[in-house]
């Protein structure tokens, strides 16, 4: 049974299975080993198994496979598949469940599967003959691949020995068929888009690869534009209309924008922080998803379709209109931003300012690498500071969990060798999946984790500072993480000053080995939640 599972993931396309053993998915996981197309990589915790799986569906856009034993092995699996449905990461969690005759008994380890992944899955089957397996095991691929989002089989521990005799079914193309507005529904979208005088583009993940058309367009329709964190990299932040990102951790520059806009139009993004936004104009929405159209904002026109070829269309009906007054506006609020955040760059060397860190990382990875982000104050100051070329950025976005970072440049740089791959990440995110620094060491896969070790979960600090709490208990008591890093095999770096970063940066991401670098790093208030609390202020 286990080959033939084995054998029906290699024809739909997946290539590797991140997992922990135990006993009742033993014979799956040597099926995998022995399979010819499939890696298994043996990972130390279920949850970042999970997490695996979705950086690297988020990633490749290829089915991401985790597989966990019975009970807390799947529940360990958890968080990491909540990443990926909120995310619409196509990730298949495979699990073992207790023999047929101890199902729903109080047997050791047994726990209905399906009601405990019920809110992260789109589907959960349980195979408990032989004769189910083809039915399921596709149900589930069918399910991941069509709706883009998790699903789970669990094979009951006494039918991986027995035989199927059924065929392994070929990967049914047509269910990555997508949705295509009419040519009247754009022609009807770009009508409207030539109506607008103050035009500004909020981009995110959907733009993909199309971050030169989204340029294109936005230079003739003569529009700002506005990057999602996760679209970071996919346009050059230095083009004249890219005005940062959104948000708290956003640009101001982007958010005044978006404000004064009589016309947004969102590309391939999901995000919408009301709270920034109080937009009174008009909303097109393109997505290649159509219920992403207006899910979480007021939107009057949407259309939906393949991005890559919507664009060149829209860029076409889009009748030049000489904007120079809205054009000026934005070359000034991009002007104020930079000037504002260039003090924030350049700051004082020791411990080292967040935002200062962050450009010097930027200017030292390579311009088309792979950055994987945890969540906390250092992903906040990343999307302030980090302008981008051509990389790409991997993130927990909507579900936000912290820890995945590490396991997120773990399995890109698996999934993508060739391809320079950093984490950047919290000492709250690093302990928390330290443990998988050890199977970057054990599958040699160099990946730079840039810790940014401010003794605190800043983000949270920050929020109770501010709200007159006890803060203490965010201050963390951390380890040498460059030790910890040097006895798992790796290397180990110690940074405590911004002259030395630039140093030693390069020197870990050149090193061959997988490498920690351990930021000192100061942890002033965020400067975004500073404004907040002010704005907040002012109205009560
Ligand atoms: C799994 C999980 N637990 C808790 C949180 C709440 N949380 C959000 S940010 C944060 C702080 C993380 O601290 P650290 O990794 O040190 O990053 P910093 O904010 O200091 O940059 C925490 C605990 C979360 N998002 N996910
Ligand atoms: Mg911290």
């Amino acid at each position: 049974m286990g080959e033939f599972v084995a054998d029906q993931l290699a024809a739909w396309g997946v290539k590797a299975v991140y997992g922990v053993a135990g006993d009742a998915v033993l014979p799956f996981i040597d099926a995998v080993q022995r399979h010819p197309r499939l890696n298994f990589y043996g990972v130390k915790h279920e949850t970042a198994a999970a997490f695996m799986a979705s950086a690297r569906a988020k990633l490749t856009g290829e089915i991401g496979v985790c597989t966990a034993t019975s009970g807390p092995g799947i529940a360990n699996l958890i968080n990491g598949l909540a990443d990926a449905k909120n995310d619409r990461a196509p990730v298949l969690a495979i699990t073992g469940q207790v023999e047929t005759y101890n199902l729903a008994t109080n047997y050791k380890q047994y726990v209905d599967q399906g009601m405990l992944l019920a809110p992260v899955v789109e589907y959960s089957g349980l195979i408990i003959t032989t004769e189910q397996v083809n039915d399921v095991v596709v149900k589930s691929l069918r399910n991941v691949i069509a709706g883009k989002t998790p699903a789970h089989i669990s094979v009951a521990m006494d039918i991986w020995s027995q035989n199927t005799e059924e065929p392994v079914r070929q990967f049914e193309p047509f269910l990555k068929t997508q949705s295509q507005s009419t040519p009247e529904t754009i022609r009807e979208a770009i009508r409207l888009l030539n109506e607008a005088q103050r035009p500004a583009i909020l981009a995110g993940r959907g733009v993909g690869r199309s971050g030169g058309l989204v340029a294109g367009l936005a230079e003739k329709w003569q529009s700002g534009i506005s990057l999602t964190m996760p679209a970071k990299g996919m346009l050059p932040g230095d083009h004249p209309l890219v005005l940062g990102g959104l948000g708290e951790g956003g640009s101001a520059a982007s958010t005044i924008m978006l404000n004064e806009a009589d016309m947004i139009l969102i590309i391939g993004a999901t995000w919408w922080p009301e709270s920034y936004l109080s937009f009174p104009g008009r909303i097109v929405q393109l997505d290649a998803v159509p219920e992403n159209i207006g899910r979480n904002m007021p939107v009057s026109y949407g259309i939906v379709g393949n991005i890559e070829s919507l664009l060149p269309e829209i860029t076409t009906g889009i009748v030049i209109k000489h904007k120079e007054d809205w054009l000026s506006r934005l070359a000034q609020l991009k002007k104020e931003w930079l000037d504002r955040i260039s003090v924030e760059i350049t700051a004082e060397e020791t411990p080292v300012p967040p935002g200062r860190l962050v450009k010097i990382l930027e200017e030292t990875m390579e311009k088309n690498a792979v950055v994987a982000l945890d969540v906390g104050d250092h992903t906040v100051w990343f999307n302030r500071i980090f302008s981008g070329t051509n990389q790409t950025v991997l993130i927990s976005g909507n579900w936000r969990s912290t820890g995945f970072g590490l396991p997120a440049a773990v399995a890109a740089k698996q999934a993508a060798p060739e391809r320079q791959v950093v984490a950047l990440v919290g000492d709250g995110g690093m302990a928390q999946s330290m443990a998988e620094f050890s199977t970057a060491v054990r599958y040699r896969l160099p990946v730079t984790i840039v810790v940014v070790n401010n003794g605190y979960l800043a983000m949270e600090k920050d929020k109770m500072q501010l709200q007159q709490m006890n803060y203490e208990t965010t201050a963390l008591t951390n380890p040498d993480f460059a030790k910890y890093a040097g006895i798992c095999g790796g290397m180990g770096y110690r940074v405590e000053n911004a002259g030395k970063l630039a140093e030693i940066l390069p020197e870990a991401m050149n090193c061959g080995l997988p490498a920690v670098v351990d930021v000192i790093t100061a942890a002033p208030v965020f400067p975004g939640v500073v404004d907040k609390e002010a704005k907040r202020r002012q109205k009560s």
